[in-house]
């Protein structure tokens, strides 16, 4: 079995971490002219290590190589983001060091799990008292009972121990997640003579093919990959947790894409914001407490904004303790629900906290204002639960569109599903194809709706229902995709909808008293002439008039031909006989003949003929009228 994981190097400057990378994988890390001037690593360096699992396993590590100087801080954080190990360095000569501390730290606010020690030098130095420094600034730590090995990189002690230290521990790790989306931190961008842009990254997430289209973030610029490389070989597919270089021709360099810049195969919001469970290592102790209102930058994948922190509730964040807090950034950014962010102070000095982010898209009017700051932070407490990311995005929101719920997280889709699904089996939310709602919110506006329609019921009683677009300019708080929804569940019980009308299932159309006479003259002023009849107009001149031809034709008593010739149904249906007797007799009749057969005026006969051959009886050709092959029998109730 193949696994592919990403190693990164830590710790204090010049404690041999290139050197070891170089004794572990012959390639020297430190790539640029300046590194080897000076002899220091100043930018990240790659290399790339095979290793045999305890089980027979291949682990292909690509690895990352971090500068220890403490004016590349900002390098180191860059690097070892989306990690599965760290190797941190400590030399002999030299024991624990500020940066050793620094980027322990800073492993630790990225929440990882799993670091080896590699006791550097081993040449030169006394390894038992190097050692016991090593496990006292580890005591406390996810770290406290972690490899340490011995190493020189001049006598070769320990090389071989430390492979097998770093095989037995990704054994015990699960490979990178696969969760449908990709990211990849741009680490470097460049050009390559014949083959133009090509910027590389540590791929987590997802998978990059060849001809994906990609997005560049936050700025959503897209283009398609070219060709896809993994230490320096050309490959159709790259996997999480996978050193990768992409081709892509069409962009340029900085004004297209750049270091700090996140590749995606979908467009996301960038957030401005980010709401996040603040923590300050408890091994600062001598440290200033962070104040509101502090300025300092946010790093976060390979890049790092000016942000200003916002407190939910504490007045100040002293060592080892966290808060809630919002990050208001000076620059947007690309970031998931899960992501984990480092904050350095504003000189650039010191690293002063770590940041799980729980919401990205928060609105700063109500950060201090709700509960709903405090209620999504408990994401924090448990980051890889799925069920209470979910359920408090309802507590949040109420109502959801499920497609694209929690996208901007650690979850899949299908994740996210099955959770949507468990939580309306439990009658929690309820749940269609668009629309997911608490179950709380849902009913209320269910209920908002079943009373506007009663309401008009007893206002109308004479009417079939509600016209939906009254229903839904009355709840117009609501999309187009939720008033859907609740139609369908209103009509799946004690509603039916007609048309454009929607009605309780026992609703029974009826005329009130007071309208009940217009209703009989209507019907025989339409029997006296019922060939011939008179104008609408005539016919509905009053308001009650009017509501009751409305009726009348709801009910399908009258026949509505256009705006201005309503006639009884049983006229129209002895004209629609008599117009099929004579055509079924004698073949295609002229408008004038069938209005001669049945006694009427022009001014009848012409919008009659249309009304049959718009419901199928008829249709025209040239100046008369023929039988439609599948004539309906009756003139059509409506
Ligand atoms: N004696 C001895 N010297 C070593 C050993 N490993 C590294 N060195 C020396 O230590 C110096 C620094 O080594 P690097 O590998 O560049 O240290 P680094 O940790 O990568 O330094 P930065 O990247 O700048 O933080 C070099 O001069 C190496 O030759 C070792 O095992 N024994
Ligand atoms: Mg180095």
């Amino acid at each position: 079995m193949e696994k592919h994981f990403i190693l990164t190097t830590a710790g204090h400057v010049d404690h041999g971490k290139s050197a070891l990378v170089k004794a572990l994988t012959g390639t020297d890390p430190d790539r640029l002219p300046e590194e080897k001037a000076r002899g220091i690593t100043i930018d990240l360096g790659f290399a790339e290590l095979t290793l045999a699992g305890p089980d027979g396993e291949t682990f292909h590590v690509g690895i990352v190589d971090v500068p220890g100087h403490e004016d590349f801080v900002r390098n180191m954080i860059a690097g070892v983001g989306s990690i599965d190990l760290s190797l941190l360095t400590v030399a002999a000569d030299d024991g624990w060091m500020p940066q050793t501390e620094e980027h322990l730290q800073i492993l630790l606010y990225l929440g990882l799990k799993r670091i080896v020690v590699a006791l550097t030098k081993s040449d030169l130095g006394n390894i038992d008292s190097v050692t016991a420094q090593i496990r006292e600034k580890l005591a406390g730590t996810p770290f406290a009972n972690c490899r340490i090995v011995p190493t020189s990189v001049r006598t070769a002690e320990g090389l071989e121990d430390l492979k097998r230290t770093l095989a037995a521990e990704l054994a015990d790790l699960s490979p990178p997640r696969d969760i449908g989306k990709p990211r990849l931190f741009v680490d470097r961008a460049f050009t390559l003579r014949g083959i133009g842009t090509v910027v590389t990254g540590t791929l987590t997430g997802g998978t990059l093919r060849v001809g994906d289209t990609i997005f560049v973030q936050p700025k959503g610029i897209s283009a398609r990959i070219r060709s896809l490389q993994t230490h320096g070989r050309n490959v159709d597919v790259v996997e999480p947790g996978t050193r990768t270089a992409i081709n892509l021709p069409d962009l340029k360099i900085g004004t297209d894409v750049k270091r700090s810049e996140v590749i995606t195969t979908q467009r996301f919001e960038p957030s401005s914001t980010l709401d996040v469970v603040l923590t300050c290592s408890a091994r600062l102790q001598r440290a200033v407490p962070i104040k509101p209102s502090t300025s300092a930058y946010i790093h976060h994948g390979t890049t790092r904004v000016l942000a200003k922190i916002i407190f939910a509730e504490t007045h100040s964040l002293p060592a080892g303790e966290s808060a809630v807090a919002q990050l208001r950034l000076d620059a947007p950014l690309l970031a998931f629900v899960g992501d984990r962010v480092v904050v350095r102070d504003a000189s650039e000095q010191h690293t002063i906290a770590g940041g799980l982010v729980f919401n990205i898209d928060s609105n700063p009017k109500d950060f201090r204002q709700t509960q709903e700051s405090t209620r999504l932070a408990s994401r924090a407490i448990a980051p890889g639960d799925v069920a209470l990311a979910v359920w408090t995005e309802f507590t949040r929101t109420g109502v959801i569109e499920p497609s694209r719920l929690l996208e901007r997280s650690h979850f899949s889709a299908a994740e996210i599903a099955t959770a949507l699904r468990r939580l309306c089996d439990h009658g929690e939310i309820f749940l269609c194809e668009n629309v997911g709602a608490k179950m709380l919110v849902w009913l209320d506006l269910r209920e908002r709706a079943a009373r506007l329609i009663d309401a008009a019921h007893r206002t109308h009683p004479e009417r079939r229902g509600l016209e939906l677009s009254e229903l839904r300019a009355e709840l117009n708080s609501i999309s187009p995709a939720v008033f859907d929804a609740m139609m369908v569940d209103l009509c799946r019980t004690d509603f039916v909808r007609t048309g454009s009308m929607i009605a309780r299932g026992s609703h029974c159309p009826s005329l009130p008293p007071e309208i009940l006479p217009a209703a009989e003259k209507i019907r025989a002023a339409l029997a006296a002439k019922p060939f011939d009849p008179p104008d609408r107009g005539t016919l509905s001149e009053d308001r009650h008039a009017k509501e009751a031809l409305r009726f009348l034709i709801e009910q399908g008593d009258i026949v509505e031909l256009n705006s201005e010739i309503v006639l009884l149904r049983d006229a129209a249906e002895q004209m629609r006989s008599t117009v099929v007797g004579l055509i079924s007799d004698h073949g295609p009749a002229m408008a004038s003949q069938l209005r001669q057969a049945i006694g009427t005026s022009r001014r009848v006969i012409i919008p009659f003929l249309e009304y049959l051959d718009r419901v199928g009886v008829t249709q025209r050709i040239g100046d008369s009228r023929q039988l439609r092959e599948t004539k309906s029998a009756t003139v059509a109730r409506r």
